[in-house]
């Protein structure tokens, strides 16, 4: 067998689909301060190659390319969310905190023998929060015990956790899910099947989650995943609105760029925006979703006065 160097197996697969190029100005105006509270930066992989046991090889996706999106979008902050890609070497994540000057926080994946001197390194770059994986098609399977051990020693420095599950899965997370210690944030709605209705009873299952534990909260984010359809994603919107009506406090909302994974289609982060006054229809319902939320959860220092 012929040896495969690093260089080779960091190009991005063949299946790949980068981000939209040049998505268009949209027409929603955000809430001064609003946050794109989910996305990623992948790479560079010269500077941060990716993990050896990732499931996917992408495109890079800058910081700068990032920031340059958050202004061209009207939104001020960024929470970046380690991708499983670069596995439990938040490099690249750290470094996109550290340039972002303060406006951006991060959501990092550890290991459990990470030391306290790691983490407050993490904590002083802006990692507020952990991601737990559930995804089969994008991580092996971690042990629970192992995620509540980190749980209990995230939790000593104020940070939250995200977890990120299929809807299949649910019922059986639920008690892992309820004895978490902090707030958890739910990635993309819990991923609902939204060729059902609303009343459906997976996704019944997961707004009476909601419902019954104050400590969780749900991203709106993903209709281009979520859809069947595709844009402008008519059949995801009345799930988001729904979990926006019902949990105004408990709600976050992102881009997802540069949207890992995508087959079907790619889409435009300005269309993506102006889908925000269908999914938050008021403008109290906008500032809780884009500001209030977010800067309570990644922020909570700063009272908002201007930017
Ligand atoms: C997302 C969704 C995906 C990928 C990841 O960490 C990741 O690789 O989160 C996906 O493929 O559904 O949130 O970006």
């Amino acid at each position: 067998m012929s040896e495969i160097s690093e260089d080779e197996i960091q190009i991005m697969d063949v299946d790949w689909m980068p981000f939209h190029p040049n998505p268009q100005k949209p027409a929603f105006k955000p809430p001064v301060g609003a946050v794109d509270a989910h996305c990623h930066v992948f790479g560079p992989a010269n500077k941060f190659p990716f993990a050896p046991q990732r499931k996917y090889t992408p495109c890079d996706a800058s910081k700068d390319q990032l920031f340059a999106l958050r202004d061209h979008l009207g939104f001020s902050r960024n929470v970046i969310v380690q991708a499983s890609c670069h596995g439990r070497n938040n490099d690249a994540l750290i470094d996109a905190l550290i340039s972002s000057e303060g406006l951006a926080r991060g959501v990092a994946v550890i290991a459990p023998d990470i030391s306290d001197d790691e983490l407050s390194q993490m904590h002083d770059a802006g990692v507020r929060a952990v991601r737990f994986n559930f995804v089969k098609r994008l991580v092996d399977a971690t042990p629970k015990q192992v995620f509540l051990d980190i749980a209990e020693r995230i939790a000593r420095l104020g940070w939250h956790i995200v977890v990120y599950f299929e809807a299949a899965d649910l019922e059986e997370l639920i008690p892992f899910l309820q004895q978490l210690p902090t707030i958890v944030v739910v990635d993309h709605m819990g991923r609902p099947d939204v060729s059902k209705s609303l009343s459906d009873v997976d996704f019944q299952r997961f707004v009476r989650l909601i419902d019954e534990n104050e400590n969780i909260w749900t991203k709106v984010s993903c209709p281009e995943r979520l859809s069947n359809g595709g844009p402008p994603y008519g059949d995801v919107i009345p799930f988001s609105n729904l979990l926006v009506e019902r949990f105004p406090n408990r709600v976050l909302w992102g881009t997802d760029w540069p949207h890992p994974n995508m087959k079907s289609h790619m889409p435009d982060d300005g269309e993506l925006v102006d889908l925000i006054p269908q999914i938050a229809p008021t403008a109290q319902l906008q500032q809780a979703l884009l500001v209030d939320n977010p800067m309570r959860l990644y922020w909570p220092e700063i009272i908002i006065e201007g930017k």
